[in-house]
């Protein structure tokens, strides 16, 4: 039994498009040279991030890592700032000096995103306490992968959040590799990440993480849970990256993944199964999304055009936010 209304699906449905339809258009440019930054797509995981947010107000804050770009615009990053941070220009999020992995606008709550493998659990965990400490009912959620579950970071934040009872949402978006190293080569077999993390004394719960409604709900009982300080939850997302771990192709011809488990996740496309679904229950038709994708098209062409006219950043304060 669903709790999503029709408004609601509809809106995430278009978060989800707004989404491809922008990560295509970019891998699309990729080739022409002009994105010197290494850059992870995530399409065909975009339900996690969607899902996620929507269960999420204003002033709550997410923390990312290198596979950054869904879990930014789903939270209102601009998509004029995602594009001129990968185009390297100053009207970039991070003024074109952090690329694809440094993602954030914490005018809406996305604080950080980076590319060393976990290092901002722990900052999310940092936040929730902070939260904590200031008895406010905002949370804090971290995005990561399969791969970071390895990192000791992982283990100690999970550890700190629980002793401490913090208000944080760790979100592990389990898309079976890290790189190129499948899961079952890397960590136990039959004994799923969220089952090990209840080891820790919180709830986990595993969702599918290509059905944005069950996404959604399941990130709506973990918020209701943290806001009543409850402490922390963990909730792990089966989904899939279509493309290469680095870059716009698709890399199942280099001996990894076969073209057989690709189709197979990508007949189980999250904004096809949420289309399919609008569609079902009268939210909207098959012209509505075919207009969506057109706005969506026109959006990205229009904000690269007006990044690529933009400046890069002056040679004399290249410099400005190191430390
Ligand atoms: C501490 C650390 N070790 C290794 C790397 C190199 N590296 C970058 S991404 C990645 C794999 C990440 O896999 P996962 O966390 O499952 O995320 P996914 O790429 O699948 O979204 C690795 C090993 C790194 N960035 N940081």
């Amino acid at each position: 039994m669903t709790t999503v209304s029709n408004d609601q699906l509809v809106a995430m449905l278009r978060a989800m498009m707004r989404i491809r339809c922008s990560e295509e258009s970019l891998a699309k440019r990729y080739p022409e040279g002009e994105m010197r930054t290494p850059t992870h797509f995530s399409i065909g995981q975009e339900a996690m991030a969607v899902g996620v947010c929507a269960a999420l107000k204003q002033d709550d804050v997410i923390y990312s890592g290198h596979r950054c770009h869904a879990h930014y615009l789903a939270q209102g990053g601009s998509l004029l700032g995602m594009v001129g941070e990968l185009y390297g220009r100053e009207i970039g999020c991070a003024r074109g000096r952090g690329g694809s992995v440094h993602l954030n606008s914490p005018e809406v709550g996305v604080m950080a995103s980076a590319a060393i493998m976990g290092e901002t659990i722990a900052v999310a965990v940092g936040s929730a306490m902070a939260f904590a400490m200031d008895r406010s009912p905002r949370v804090a959620v971290t995005f990561f992968g399969d791969g970071c579950v390895e990192e000791g970071i992982f283990h100690e934040s999970l550890n700190f959040a629980v002793v401490k009872k913090l208000p944080v949402l760790f979100v592990c978006e389990n898309n079976f590799y890290s790189v190129n190293s499948p899961l079952r080569l890397r960590q136990p077999p039959d004994l799923a990440i969220h089952t090990r993390a209840t080891s820790y004394g919180l709830p986990a719960q595993q969702v599918d993480g290509n059905d944005v409604v069950a996404v959604y709900e399941a990130a709506t009982t973990a918020v209701h849970h943290l806001r009543a300080g409850n402490g922390p939850y963990f909730l792990e997302g089966l989904t899939y990256r279509w493309r290469e771990h680095v870059g716009p192709l698709f890399d199942t011809d280099q001996g990894v993944r076969s073209q057989r488990e690709l189709d197979f996740w990508m007949e189980q496309c999250p904004i096809k199964r949420a289309s399919a679904r609008a569609q079902a229950s009268g939210a909207c038709t098959e012209l509505d999304l075919r207009r969506w994708w057109k706005e969506f098209g026109q959006e990205i062409d229009a904000v690269v055009e007006q990044v690529r006219n933009s400046p890069f950043p002056k040679p004399e304060n290249i410099l400005d936010g190191t430390y």
